[in-house]
């Protein structure tokens, strides 16, 4: 089962992923081009600067954490298949039916019942159950996007979990042995969870945010400027993200939080309390290395690719941007659907994805309005053309531009203002 996987199918009543068939049904929207790109694993493609991040983070994990008979105290899993079901992706980890993260503008699946996973937490579950404590988890996820330098509907994970027994949280405070890791008839708060005590809160939240600091200190030096920013998970309580200083913006790298007690209750672990964490390896590596657009991760020249050749990924990566190419403007203009139920921004962003491909640098709506008469809608779209790795011809753009005004027609129901 080592050779290459067979190619993705899309077929009339099924779909073929990873050597298996799925039934389409109504919630069938994976398009060929994503399921190009299922299995290539860049992860764990030796010397991709996505495999290069990884091992860095693993050796520091490695040497950092040591447990009781001096092995390494995290687990790494990189090779889970991405395809799970919604039970996996969703429900395991308590988001509610009709919840808006399940739309299928936002997501691909591959029919009602399984989906090319939107996050490695999907995973989080089956490897508590499995018994673990410690464990990172690397792998490719899918979701559709917005457009830009920092998003692509294709970018890898590095989930991390740690789970903490009533000793081992409270082992080294002073008069540990009298503090709980529960209370009992408590109260949910901004602060904490109902089942968790405060103390055992303070001690994850703290050991949460010390861990990803000399995480990101390791990667990144002293000098990195990082910002904590309250959020919401509906796996987590209380929730984080964690932003650093970007190209003079702040920019979003990973989501935790202190995981729900009836997530680790469902996986047999309600005795334990413990922290998750989800990061984005591309933004990481985007920061850690100077990449300055998100597409490059899958370019194949060698001119990119070369640059990560390191004996030791410890070694320094100096990487020298490929030259930026000129940048092709274009505008699409089109009134929406009479019923707008049938249209949403994320369709028109994969329809410019299908058809540019890695063309397509940028697209954002930059103008809408609504005829005061017929209530009709109207929005207008940049699309930013330009190759990473070559000039692109007024020619070629015009000919992409004018098969995107076509498509928008006949897919989205949409009517040109061309
Ligand atoms: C999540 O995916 C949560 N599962 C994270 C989490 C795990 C929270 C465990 C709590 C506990 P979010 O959607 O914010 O959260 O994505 C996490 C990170 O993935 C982001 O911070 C960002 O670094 C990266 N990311 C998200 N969307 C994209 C995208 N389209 N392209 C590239 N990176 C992305
Ligand atoms: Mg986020």
């Amino acid at each position: 089962t080592d050779g290459p996987a067979p190619p993705p199918v899309i077929g009339q009543d099924s779909v073929a992923v990873l050597g298996h068939s799925y039934p389409r049904d109504d919630f069938t929207n994976v398009t060929p081009r994503i399921l190009a790109k299922v299995g290539l694993n860049l992860h764990n493609q030796s010397h991709h600067p996505l495999w290069l991040i990884k091992e860095r983070i693993k050796a520091h994990f490695y040497s950092a954490y040591v447990g009781r008979w001096g092995n390494p105290l995290f687990s790494v899993h990189d090779n889970l298949s991405p395809v799970v079901t919604v039970e996996q992706n969703f429900d395991s980890l308590l988001i509610p039916p009709g919840h808006p993260s399940r739309k299928k503008g936002d997501n691909y699946y591959l029919n009602r019942k399984t989906m090319l996973r939107a996050h490695t937490s999907a995973h989080q579950r089956e490897l508590v159950s499995s018994g673990l404590d410690a464990f990172l988890l690397v792998g490719d996820v899918y979701r559709r996007d917005e457009i830009d330098a920092s998003h692509y509907p294709v970018f890898h994970q590095m989930e991390g979990v740690r789970l903490f027994s009533n000793h081992e949280l409270f082992s080294e405070v002073q008069h540990g042995q009298d503090l709980s890791l529960f209370e009992a008839a408590g109260r949910r708060t901004p602060q904490k969870q109902e089942t968790h005590s405060l103390e055992a809160v303070k001690l994850l939240e703290f050991n949460l945010k010390l861990t990803l600091t000399r995480l990101v200190t390791q990667l990144f030096g002293e000098d990195l400027e990082v910002r904590w920013v309250d959020c919401y998970f509906p796996f987590t309580h209380p929730s984080f993200e964690m932003e650093v200083r970007f190209q003079g913006d702040w920019m979003e790298v990973l989501g935790c939080g202190v995981m729900e007690q009836e997530l680790l209750i469902s996986a047999g672990a309600g005795h334990k309390a413990g922290w998750a964490f989800g990061l984005g390896l591309e933004r990481l590596a985007m920061v850690l290395f100077g990449i300055p657009d998100i597409r490059l991760f899958w370019s194949q020249d060698q001119r990119f690719l070369k640059q990560f050749q390191v004996d030791d990924v410890q070694q320094p990566v100096c990487f020298q941007p490929l030259s930026k190419f000129p940048p092709l403007h274009n505008h699409i203009s089109f009134w929406l659907p009479e019923d707008e139920d049938d249209f949403t921004e994320n369709d028109f962003y994969e329809l410019v994805r299908s058809i540019g491909g890695d063309l397509v640098e940028k697209v954002s709506l930059v103008d809408q309005f609504t005829q005061p008469n017929t209530g009709r809608r109207s929005q207008c779209y940049s699309i930013i053309y330009r190759h990473t790795e070559r000039t692109l011809t007024q020619q070629e753009v015009r000919l992409v531009h004018q098969e995107i005004e076509r498509s928008a027609e006949t897919e989205l129901g949409v009517q040109g203002r061309y």
